[in-house]
């Protein structure tokens, strides 16, 4: 009988902290695994998660204390391959769930420096974890945390992952066709070939979740108590588009759309990401598996949102503007975007959907916590995809996070 370890990576992050303890209170024994290197980054761009967060410490603490049982936590960082591999080695999970990695595009684009960074910690770490799996837990199975972004907005539907192919008679499946949009979305480009190529080699079992644009900032177990709470970022380096529009009219400024507001992505709420990754851990991939799930449960256009925010703002007589502004970032917003994601539906996943009711609740959230919006932070701060000017770099220090945030 196996003792269903779970090693989460990344788990003091916005989806990595919910998750441990979305798998802990699923009975799994959960090592939650981070070097908070994320604080530190938001010490170096001035930025700080609009809801308070606790030191890891204190949340596995609070969770005890809520008799929810115990999550192990360990400071590893996945670019020390000594000690990423002792984890491994030590620990024999059943699955690791790894959403280690810089995840932010903009972040990526700033100079050479943070392109390098970005792809030295994810690809490397990657890695390391995947040579540390083949020596030590063969049989574990990888779930990796990747991104739509990765196939970019190509001119035909995505598939899931893989594409059949006929060309001059002859016919093959293949990995389907990646044109992402920034050094961080090409980590993961980089990271997907290097775990199909060890399922392929080594026989190692994998499922990558090309995961969309998560939103909100609530699940079960954040909502128990306030030292329990996941980060929410709203800035123009780390905030997602629709956390950033629900902050921008919470205080009342406009909705920064960028160029048109044509592009399309995929969504989800927060919840979701929490059921996607557990169906995948009981459904685990075969020996020699590389198996690719699209996760998100919506699409829309930056616009669309723009115009859903605002709209649930006027139910409540609040008037929100939608402001269009040049795009900083090197990307089409008119095109066409039809992307599969059926695979985790097969498997059991019913979808939240976007709705005015969760809007609200999540503007709710944010009025709370007004008093901590740092202005600077809500216009376009986003770095110029094309001359890399780092504007929200030179933020730097204007604003110290708050002590409690630092580990
Ligand atoms: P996050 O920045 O909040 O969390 C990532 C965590 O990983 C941080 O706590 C950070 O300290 C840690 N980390 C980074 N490098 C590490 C290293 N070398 N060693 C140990 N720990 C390290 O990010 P998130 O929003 O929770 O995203 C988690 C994962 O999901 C990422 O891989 C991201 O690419 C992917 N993803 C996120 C979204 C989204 O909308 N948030 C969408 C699609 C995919
Ligand atoms: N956008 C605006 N206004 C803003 C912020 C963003 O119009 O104020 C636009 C962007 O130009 C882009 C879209 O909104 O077209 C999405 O931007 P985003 O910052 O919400 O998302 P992105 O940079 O793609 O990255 C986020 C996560 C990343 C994850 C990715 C999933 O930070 O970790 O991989 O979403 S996906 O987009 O499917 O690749």
């Amino acid at each position: 009988m196996r003792d269903r370890t779970v090693i989460v990576l990344g788990g003091d992050g916005y989806l990595g902290w919910p998750q441990a303890m979305h798998l802990s209170s699923e009975g799994y024994k959960v090592i939650a695994v981070d070097n908070f290197v994320r604080r530190r980054w938001d010490l170096e761009c001035g930025t700080s998660s609009l809801i308070p967060i606790s030191t890891m410490e204190r949340r596995v603490e609070r969770w005890r204390e809520e008799g929810k049982g115990d999550i192990e936590w360990r400071n590893v960082d996945l670019t020390d391959a000594e000690a990423l591999t002792e984890l491994i080695a030590s620990t024999k999970p059943e699955a690791v769930v790894h959403f280690a990695e810089q995840r932010s595009a903009p972040f990526s684009m700033i100079d050479r420096e943070h392109a390098v960074m970005t792809q030295l910690n994810n690809v490397a770490g990657t890695l390391n974890l995947l040579f540390a799996i083949h020596e030590y837990a063969p049989d574990c199975h990888l779930v990796k945390l990747g991104t739509m972004g990765e196939y970019g907005t190509p001119n035909i539907d995505i598939e899931e992952g893989y594409i059949t192919i006929e060309h001059n008679g002859r016919s093959d499946t293949l990995p389907f066709p990646k044109v992402p949009g920034s050094f961080y979305h090409l980590s993961k480009v980089h990271d997907s070939h290097n775990i199909h190529f060890v399922c392929r080699a080594w026989g190692l079992r994998a499922t990558d979740l090309n995961q969309g644009v998560v939103y909100g900032c609530s699940t079960e177990q954040t909502d128990l108590h306030p030292d329990l709470a996941t980060r929410f970022d709203y800035d123009g380096i780390w905030g997602t588009v629709l956390n950033r529009f629900l902050v921008q009219s919470a205080i009342g400024k406009p909705l920064t759309v960028y160029g048109s507001g044509g592009q399309t992505r995929g969504f989800l709420d927060i919840r979701d990401t929490m059921a996607c990754v557990q169906l995948s851990i009981e459904h685990p991939a075969q020996r020699g598996e590389f198996r690719v799930f699209n996760q998100f449960t919506e699409q829309f256009s930056v616009l669309q949102l723009a115009e859903l925010v605002r709209d649930a703002r006027a139910a409540h007589g609040g008037a929100t503007t939608i402001e269009h502004l040049p795009n900083p970032r090197f990307e089409k917003d008119t095109h066409f975007y039809n992307a599969k994601h059926q695979l985790l539906v097969d498997l059991g996943l019913k979808p939240h959907q976007l709705r005015s009711t969760l809007i609200d609740s999540v503007i709710r959230r944010v009025e709370e916590h007004l008093d901590r919006v740092d202005l600077a932070h809500i216009g376009v701060s986003d770095v110029d995809w094309v001359t890399g000017q780092a504007r929200a770099a030179t933020g730097k220090a204007q604003v110290a996070a708050p002590a409690e945030t630092v580990a």
